[in-house]
């Protein structure tokens, strides 16, 4: 359950009140035209993506038992340059089209159909976002997402279905450029640590100026330039975190804070602004498109999974994977996330 929101020493000047209450009551009032969300991996581990950095299900803290330099090198360029296997273990399992969009997700398409959604900023990779029914051009992944793909040498963009069936595959194919004398790596256009920003979120940043309301979900914001939209709404903009713990740097007098799960502190407000119904309309809905990956996947109804199985099985197929490619490859790659990240994307 989620603590009562708190903010500031001083008392709110814009917000009547630091609840849940109040917040609502704002975002139906004439001045709340224009609501930013930032969001992070926190919105989907309730759909069974487990995150980075929790402790214990987080898959950092689980990458970390395995023989990699480090476990951010999953993510990292140079790395993958030396070694893709990892990262397409891990894309296997983490491929769109497994996950269904949860009740916070759902909530973004209620904020735009009540014409309140200017634009969500998402670091997550997993187009959830898409799948939920938000409009891409509302989206931007400043992450970027599996939604394209391209080689890392001559940057030519590859087939979607091609690198679908490549990474779905049973024993893992790495995608290669079909540009001839090419052959480069193909890589989803995820950011990697050590590769800069889409143009799309550079551009969108200077729209933060026009926000009546900033929420922040389930993030740790820890990772830059991203960290930092926080601060780019006025300085009388209210500024809501809602996470499983306290992060980042909200002290100001509209600054509010609500611990607990996204999806329950999410349905406490749909309450207040009267949306609970519509909440689960829109939710039902996004079973749809998840049922007909499935079938395209024709993969088997399967059991309920918690994110602590979900990061157990990952875990597993990727020391499997790093097994298999160290009888390939005796030489291991020994580069450090330090040596190769830009400034683009750093921690
Ligand atoms: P993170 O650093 O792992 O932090 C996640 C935050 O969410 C933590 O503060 C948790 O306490 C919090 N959290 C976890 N579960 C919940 C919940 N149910 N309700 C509320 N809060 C919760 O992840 P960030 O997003 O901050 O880090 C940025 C990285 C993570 C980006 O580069 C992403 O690409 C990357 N990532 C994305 C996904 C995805 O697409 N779903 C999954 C894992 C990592």
């Amino acid at each position: 359950m989620s603590k009562p929101g708190y903010a500031a020493d001083q008392n709110p000047r814009i917000l009547e009140g630091n609840d849940l209450k109040a917040l609502a009551k704002y975002m139906k009032s004439d001045s709340c035209q224009n609501v930013f969300l930032m969001l992070g991996a926190g919105v989907s581990t309730s759909a069974g993506i487990p995150d980075f950095r929790s402790p214990g299900t987080g898959l950092y803290a689980n990458l970390a038992r395995l023989n990699l330099p480090f476990p951010e090198a999953v993510f990292e360029i140079g790395f993958f340059k030396k070694n893709p296997i990892p990262f397409y273990t891990l894309a296997k399992e983490l491929y769109p089209g497994r996950f269904r969009p949860t009740h916070t997700h759902s909530f973004i398409t209620l904020l735009h159909s009540h014409s309140l959604l200017h634009t969500c900023f998402t670091q997550n990779i997993d187009t959830l976002e898409r799948r939920a029914g938000v409009p891409a051009h509302k989206i931007i992944e400043a992450h970027g997402s599996f939604a394209t793909q391209r080689c890392i040498d001559c940057k030519t963009p590859f087939d979607a279905d091609k690198i679908k069936k490549a990474v779905l595959s049973e024993e893992i194919e790495i995608p290669r450029c079909e540009r001839r004398r090419c052959k480069g790596l193909v890589k989803p256009d995820i950011v990697f640590f050590g590769e800069g920003l889409p143009d799309q979120f550079h551009k969108s940043i200077r729209n933060l100026r026009k926000a009546d309301l900033l929420i922040v979900l389930g993030t740790s914001l820890t990772v830059h330039p991203f960290a930092s939209l926080v601060d780019l709404v006025p300085n009388d903009c209210p500024r809501v975190l809602i996470n499983l713990d306290e992060v980042g740097d909200f002290n100001k007098p509209d600054d509010v804070l609500f611990l607990g799960k996204c999806d329950d502190i999410v349905r406490e407000l749909c309450k207040e602004l009267g949306w609970e119904e519509e909440l689960d309309a829109a939710w039902e809905k996004t079973k749809d498109s998840l049922d007909a990956d499935k079938q395209e996947r024709e993969l088997e109804p399967e059991p309920e999974e918690s994110t602590e199985d979900e990061v157990e099985k990952i875990t597993k197929n990727l020391e499997q994977a790093l097994k298999v490619n160290d009888k390939n490859d005796e030489k291991q790659p020994s580069s450090k996330v330090s040596d190769v990240v830009q400034p683009e994307l750093v921690e």
